[in-house]
């Protein structure tokens, strides 16, 4: 692990261009349940079961309650040394660009600016009539499932399963990494698609891949430093 951390240190500290690309496990220590393993379920569904446009049409009320439920979880909870961490390689850095598959906004909490967020924001309602955008942070929502000034269902701004992300976010993403010269892959189970895809593009472009997870992934053994361990405590160290 120590001559690892080293090696990803120095990549760090010669990179001219950084990319980051974060997932649920960087905010785990702030309390927040990941998609996938032990702490995973509500009510005994499945994210995978509840974050689909399907599910949202079968059951508005259901999703919108799991919802309502996240967005009381991550308001009573803080950014950790982690996403800390990464404000203060932004200061250090030359360039850096940070993506995020979190929806919990506490990358701009912590002091991140210009976050790249492929999967949305969970304080943003999407009108399911005319399309507006609106930001509430209400917790709880008065009412569920709530609605627009248009009398139109709002559903949460985030992208569900089968549905594309937000093209422009997405486009400055994959720009960001095939230009940069290291990508910090945080906290990413690296399953969902096409966000796990950028450590391929990363990979094609001759870009030095950092990743830290406390487990192994399927990415684990072909990128240059796998360091394994809590971001929080990690994240930290590396600077
Ligand atoms: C720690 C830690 C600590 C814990 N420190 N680490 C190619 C092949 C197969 C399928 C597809 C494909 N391309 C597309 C698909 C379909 C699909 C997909 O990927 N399916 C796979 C699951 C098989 N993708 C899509 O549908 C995407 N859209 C798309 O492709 O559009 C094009 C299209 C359109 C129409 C038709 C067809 C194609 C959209 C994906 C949207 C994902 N949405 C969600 C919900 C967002 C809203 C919400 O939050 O509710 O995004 S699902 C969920 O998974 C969420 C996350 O951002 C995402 C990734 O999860 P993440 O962050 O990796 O979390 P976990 O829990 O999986 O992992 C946590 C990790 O942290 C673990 O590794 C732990 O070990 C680690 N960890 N504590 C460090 N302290
Ligand atoms: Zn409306």
């Amino acid at each position: 692990m120590d001559e690892r951390l080293e090696g990803a240190r120095k990549a760090l500290r010669h990179a001219h261009s950084i990319a980051v690309l974060t997932g649920a496990g960087i905010s785990a220590e702030s309390g927040i349940p990941t998609f996938r393993g032990p702490d995973s379920l509500w009510q005994n569904y499945r994210p995978e079961e509840l974050a689909t446009p399907q599910a949202f049409a079968r059951n508005p009320q259901l999703v919108w309650e799991w919802y309502d439920w996240r967005r009381g979880l991550i308001a009573a909870a803080a950014p950790n040394p982690g996403h800390h961490a990464l404000v203060t390689l932004a200061e250090r850095a030359q360039e850096l660009t940070l993506i995020t598959q979190n929806v919990d906004g506490l990358h701009d909490r912590a002091g991140s600016s210009g976050v790249l967020k492929v999967h949305g924001d969970i304080w943003d309602l999407r009108c399911m009539n005319c399309r507006r955008v609106v930001r509430d942070t209400r917790v709880p929502l008065p009412e569920l499932p709530p609605r627009c000034a248009c009398g139109g269902m709002l559903r949460p701004g985030v992208v569900w399963f089968g549905e594309s992300l937000p093209q422009d976010v997405w486009a400055a993403a994959e720009t960001a990494v095939s230009r940069s010269d290291v990508f910090l892959v945080v906290g990413t189970s690296a399953v969902v698609y096409p966000a796990a895809g950028l450590i391929d593009l990363a990979r094609d472009s001759g870009v030095v891949v950092i990743e830290v997870n406390i487990a192994d992934t399927t990415y684990s053994r072909s990128v240059d430093f796998a360091l394994h361990g809590p971001s929080a405590a990690v994240l930290p160290a590396l600077l």
